[in-house]
This record gives C-alpha cells, structure tokens and sequence, in this order.
C-alpha cells in the first residue's frame, strides 16, 4: 500500500511513521508515504493557497489549482514508479479521499475494503476547507470519522492510515489477526483485566482465575454480546443473534438485574 498525503503540515505525518506497529510496518516495507503539500504547487506570486469564500462570512477556503496539482503530481510519481516496476498494465487501484464531517462514516468494514487498494491519496484540508470543484471533479471519495469538528484532516488522515495499515497481510501477528476477524465478530470487546488480583478492592473475576477455557470463552462472549447491547444496541440489531447468543445475553440481563458479576 502507498498512501500520498495532501497537506499543508506534512511534518505531522511523522507521528504515525515514527511509532508503533505502524511504524515497524513501515520499516518492513509493507507500506508507504509520501506528502504533498499544496504550497509547493501555488504559482502565483504570492504562493497562495488559499482565499476568502465567494458570498462572504468568516474564514478562508483551499483554492482548487494547487491542491489538483499536488494530487497530479502525486498520481505522475506513482505512474513512473509503477512503469519502471513494469507494473502500470496491470491497472492498480487508486482512490482519492477527502476527510471532513460530511463524509461517510467509517466504520470496520469500509477499512477493510480499503486494505485492497494499491494507493491512497488522502486530501487534507484546511480552514473552513476545500472549494467544492476540487471535491466534485477531484475526489472519489469522503470520509468522516464523526460528528464533530477537528482543526484540520491531518489528524483524521492518520487515524484511517492506522486503521488500514494494521488490517495489512502480516502487520499485526497471526493469534491478532484471527481474532481481530471482523472488529470482534461485530461485538464490542469483552472488560480485560491483569495484575493485581485484587485492584482498590475490587477483585478480578473469578472465572478468569479458572484456568477452564470454555468458561473464560463462554464469559468473554456473554460479556460483549452484554455491552454491545447496553452501550451500543444498534449494533446488535444489524448482526442479529445465533441460539447460543441470545441463552448468553439473557443470562447477562439476569446477573445485572441480580447485581452479580460472577461467572
Ligand atoms: C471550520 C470552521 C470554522 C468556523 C466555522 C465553521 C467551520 N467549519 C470548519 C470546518 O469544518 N473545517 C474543516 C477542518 C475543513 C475540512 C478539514 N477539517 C476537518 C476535517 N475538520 N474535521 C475534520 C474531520 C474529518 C474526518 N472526520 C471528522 C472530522
């Protein structure tokens, strides 16, 4: 996977090449970056990016020429590599993505679809953001993470690149990547605990302490089908739930109304 950033902070972007299964994924070669950044693509004199909104109000907007140019650049670079690899007929996947609120949220299985690509360019705005053109003749795609403001794409850019780039063939290790089979089988994760035994006193489960491995896997499961149902029910619905399941989530209903947190 290549990943061509558009941005106006490219040093950002070494927090996600500097740390973590990101970074060793890196190193390993599994995949890359590169980052544009529109400055280097503004002609006028005064290197403009961009420019107050046509019918007013507060605020600036990303002019079109310079973000086009960087991602044509970007896509130019990408083209000589791939015929020097000899690879250009075999037509490899490209898509240009724009962060911003009024995206589609992403969730686990938009990431995973992503994982198939060859490259990503990720356009990261600025401001109030990007003169509409650029998105509608430029951009194949937007993403939101949520429904809030953040001050830039930067940040959500490096969000979706972690996310694709430990969904990677080999990034994370193979007991991982079983379980991390399609975000915990559409369920929220199960509580985890470690040491110590008794933390403020409040003790560990006991069942955790069994060494009897279908109860841990019994307890495990009936503890997300239970969280996925209070904190996120939605979720629940678009999955549904097989026999087993609904015996376990009952069994979860039972114990809250009860108040034991036992096995
Ligand atoms: C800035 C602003 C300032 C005053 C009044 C309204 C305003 N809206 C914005 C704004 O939305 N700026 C965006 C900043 C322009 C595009 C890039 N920026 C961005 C991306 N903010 N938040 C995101 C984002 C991306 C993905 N998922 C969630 C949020």
């Amino acid at each position: 996977m290549h990943v061509d950033c558009v941005s106006l902070f490219p040093d950002m972007f070494a927090a996600v090449i500097e740390h973590g299964v990101v970074r060793r994924a890196h190193e390993q070669g599994r995949w890359s970056l590169e980052v544009w950044n529109p400055r280097d693509f503004a002609f006028d004199a005064y290197r403009t990016i961009d420019d107050r909104p046509y019918g007013g109000g507060p605020g600036m907007v990303m002019r079109p020429e310079p973000l086009a140019r960087a991602i044509d650049a970007a896509g130019a670079a990408w083209n000589a590599r791939q015929d020097a690899a000899g690879k250009r007929a075999a037509g490899a996947a490209s898509r240009v993505i724009y962060l911003s609120p009024q995206g589609r949220p992403l969730d686990d299985a938009r990431v995973r679809e992503l994982v198939a690509l060859d490259r990503m360019v990720l356009l990261c705005g600025r401001y109030e953001g990007v003169d509409e053109r650029l998105l509608r003749q430029t951009v194949d795609e937007e993403i939101s993470l949520g429904d809030y403001v953040i001050s830039g794409g930067e940040l959500a850019a490096m969000v979706l690149i972690d996310a694709v780039v430990r969904q990677l063939p080999g990034v994370l290790g193979d007991e991982r990547s079983a379980e991390q089979d399609s975000f915990n089988g559409g369920l929220l994760d199960c509580p985890h605990y470690t040491r110590p035994e008794v933390y403020a006193g409040e003790p560990v489960p006991p069942v955790l302490l069994s060494g009897n491995h279908a109860q841990i896997e019994r307890w495990r499961l009936k503890q997300s089908l239970g969280r996925t149902w209070l904190r996120r029910p939605e979720l629940l619905a678009a999955r549904g739930m097989d026999a087993r399941e609904t015996v376990l989530l009952d069994e979860f209903r039972a114990e809250l109304n009860s108040g034991s947190t036992g096995q």
